[in-house]
């Protein structure tokens, strides 16, 4: 039987973050020894809020190094950049047309980022979860890995495929588009920002101070750990309401050491904060530096990182193209004569 297919994506929209890591890309390198991996730059993505070309462009080129550096292995996973496989904005264009535009308006990700950006709101933005579904779509998947935030538009894109595609234009049994499934992750995958407990780390945060950086070196993680909010109480403890920073450091503790949430709490019941923190300090770099040492490999020759892309756009170009094909069929565009 063949494996089941699953696709994800960041989108370069900054420097990659622990989050990314943790609640994402660490979850991909055990999925690819699984699944048939499809993983991309969702480039296209980061353009739907106000970006920087340069920026983009290092960004871009910076996050499929990390994938690589975090342990993606191109012998199990197709790597790939979103904007050069055209078949991603083409069939975004088609999904379009179908959709209804009072789903796009219940969006919540969509009327959060809309609120940031007040009259600068860009039509784009408002069309995110439809190029998301035609990621894919795309690719046949059946499983998309999901965190909360995601699930509504992973729900869009089930009732684009299903109710829109496949009820309106399928002809016989086969369905045009495969309806994928979500992918809960395991839990406690939310990192919080540091100097925010409620609030999540993010890329776009103004704040430097808030993340850590997955390429941030020692002194820079020193710094910001040691300039991490902390509260009144004395020893760290997971579940407790009023602590929310207290639960994200040590969570991030646990997952950054490989220990259970019961080894970390028992480990950490009876320090203080000023103990806590160079001891977590200390974790965090252990655990950044082999992805930074491949990381700057892979950075100063950019051969091998030119490979994997390359193999990941054919393998990428050749799925998606087949998709495209047969949902332009089922719509009823004439086909092109190749001479
Ligand atoms: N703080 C986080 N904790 C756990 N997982 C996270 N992810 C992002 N932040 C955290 C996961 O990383 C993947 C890629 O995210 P994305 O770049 O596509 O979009 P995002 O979720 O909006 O990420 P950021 O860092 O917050 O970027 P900006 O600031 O640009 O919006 C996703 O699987 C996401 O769940």
């Amino acid at each position: 039987m063949s494996k089941k297919r699953v696709l994800s994506g960041v989108q370069p929209t900054g420097a990659l973050h622990i989050g990314n890591w943790l609640g994402a890309i660490r979850n991909w390198v055990e999925l690819q020894n699984e699944y048939d991996t499809y993983v991309c730059v969702v480039d296209l993505h980061a353009i739907t809020v106000p970006h920087n070309p340069e920026k983009l462009k290092s960004d871009t080129l910076s996050t499929a190094a990390l994938y690589l550096a975090c342990g993606m292995d191109p012998k199990k996973c197709s790597i790939f950049v979103q904007s050069h496989i055209p078949a991603h904005s083409e069939l975004c264009w088609l999904l379009n047309c179908v959709t209804p535009l009072n789903w796009m308006e219940r969006m919540i990700q969509f009327k959060e980022k809309a609120l940031k950006q007040g009259d600068n709101v860009s039509l784009g933005l408002l069309d995110y979860p439809v190029l998301m579904a035609a990621d894919i779509l795309l690719y046949d998947a059946d499983l998309v890995p999901v965190g909360e935030d995601q699930k509504q538009h992973l729900e869009l894109a089930r009732d684009i495929a299903q109710q829109r595609i496949n009820s309106r234009f399928r002809k016989g049994n086969n369905p045009v588009l495969k309806v994928p499934k979500p992918l809960i992750m395991k839990e406690g995958a939310k990192i919080m920002s540091l100097l925010n407990g409620t609030s999540k780390m993010s890329k776009s945060d103004p704040n430097e101070g808030s993340r850590i950086g997955l390429l941030d070196t020692a002194d820079t993680i020193q710094k910001k750990i040691k300039k991490a909010k902390t509260d009144q109480h004395f020893g760290l403890e997971f579940n407790n309401p009023n602590r929310p920073e207290s639960d994200n450091l040590l969570g991030i503790y646990s997952m950054v050491t490989n220990q259970s949430r019961e080894i970390v709490a028992k480990e950490c019941f009876d320090i203080g904060w000023g103990k806590f923190k160079p001891i977590l300090t200390d974790a965090l770099i252990d655990s950044l530096l082999p992805i930074q040492q491949k990381y700057n490999t892979l950075i100063e020759d950019r051969s091998e990182l030119n490979k994997v892309l390359k193999e990941g756009t054919d393998n990428a170009n050749k799925l998606s193209g087949q998709t495209l094909l047969r949902v332009k069929q089922a719509l009823g565009f004439l086909e092109r004569i190749n001479s």
